[in-house]
């Protein structure tokens, strides 16, 4: 039995069960992908939030819908939110949103862009939803109750991750930026680079995630400490039978300054063991 089905919905309909609450987190991110679709061409005012750290008038927009749908139908629990913040509750449920994740992407409407959606329950997550309207995809996933690829027809595809073993005929997936300061894990994400097949850099963290779970890339490196768009991948590639970490072989939690996601152990444990070779 999964914590989803012991733990009664604080606020939620009488009658909730997961199955209801993931219906409903779907249908989040079918929502915030209307939105998404409808401004693609015209994402409003853009400001820097930090240097080259965007936020579109569209990710506000994203934003106040999804918050105010969630508050409407479970008035109790906690959001924590990209750009609204907020905080995790220890002991209830806590939604975590990326509104619109790659949003240097979403500015100049290239399709990678999407909505992160996920439900935490304690130190799981329960639920999690990537909707990439652009690519027609929402995948999502239910804690025991497998990952899927939703596609514009609604047809269901059930996600399972890649085969490959070794980083040598490996794709790998990473937003390396040569600015900031992660130097060290930047240097051993570049040392995976090197070694693997090929390399995959997409622009949002959501994506690369939901990608891995479906087999499209078989490594996954984040380097930054975002829990709203790593936490879909912890649950999607472990639902789609793969690995998930911190960078150093740790359970991924909410503060890890980073997530390493793989198809299966093999491979993780070389992924994690050039990654500490390039923090020399
Ligand atoms: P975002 O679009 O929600 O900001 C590629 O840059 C990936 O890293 C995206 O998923 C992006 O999410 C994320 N990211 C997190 N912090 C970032 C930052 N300071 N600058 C650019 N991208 C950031
Ligand atoms: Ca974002």
């Amino acid at each position: 039995m999964s914590i989803s089905d012991s733990v009664p919905a604080p606020g939620g309909p009488a009658d909730e069960s997961p199955e209801k609450l993931h219906a409903f987190v779907r249908e989040l991110a079918q929502a915030a992908g209307e939105l998404h679709l409808s401004r693609l061409t015209d994402p409003g005012k853009i400001r820097e939030k930090a240097p080259k750290d965007l936020v579109t008038e569209v990710d506000l927009l994203s934003e106040e819908l999804l918050i105010s749908r969630i508050r409407e139908r479970y008035p109790e629990d906690a959001i924590l939110s990209e750009e609204q913040g907020g905080e995790i509750s220890p002991t209830g449920r806590t939604w975590l949103l990326d509104p619109v994740d790659g949003t240097a992407n979403f500015a100049r409407a290239n399709p990678l862009f999407c909505v992160c959606i996920s439900v935490a329950e304690g130190d799981r997550i329960t639920h999690a939803a990537v909707g990439a309207p652009r690519l027609g995809d929402i995948y999502h996933a239910r804690l025991g109750g497998g990952a899927y690829r939703e596609s514009a027809s609604g047809k269901a595809h059930p996600l399972r991750v890649g085969s490959a073993e070794r980083l040598a005929d490996s794709f790998v997936g990473a937003d390396v930026s040569y600015r900031g300061s992660n130097e060290p894990r930047k240097n051993g994400t570049l040392e995976v680079f090197k070694r693997c097949w090929q390399v995959r850099s997409l622009g949002s963290a959501g994506i690369r995630g939901a990608w891995l779970a479906a087999g499209y890339l078989d490594v996954s490196i984040g380097t930054r400490n975002t829990a709203w768009d790593y936490a879909p991948t912890a649950l999607l590639v472990a639902e789609a039978g793969g690995q998930v970490s911190n960078l150093t072989g740790g359970p991924w939690t909410y503060d890890s300054d980073g997530l390493l996601a793989t198809n299966n152990e093999t491979l993780h444990a070389e992924a994690l063991e050039v990654l500490a070779t390039g923090e020399g």
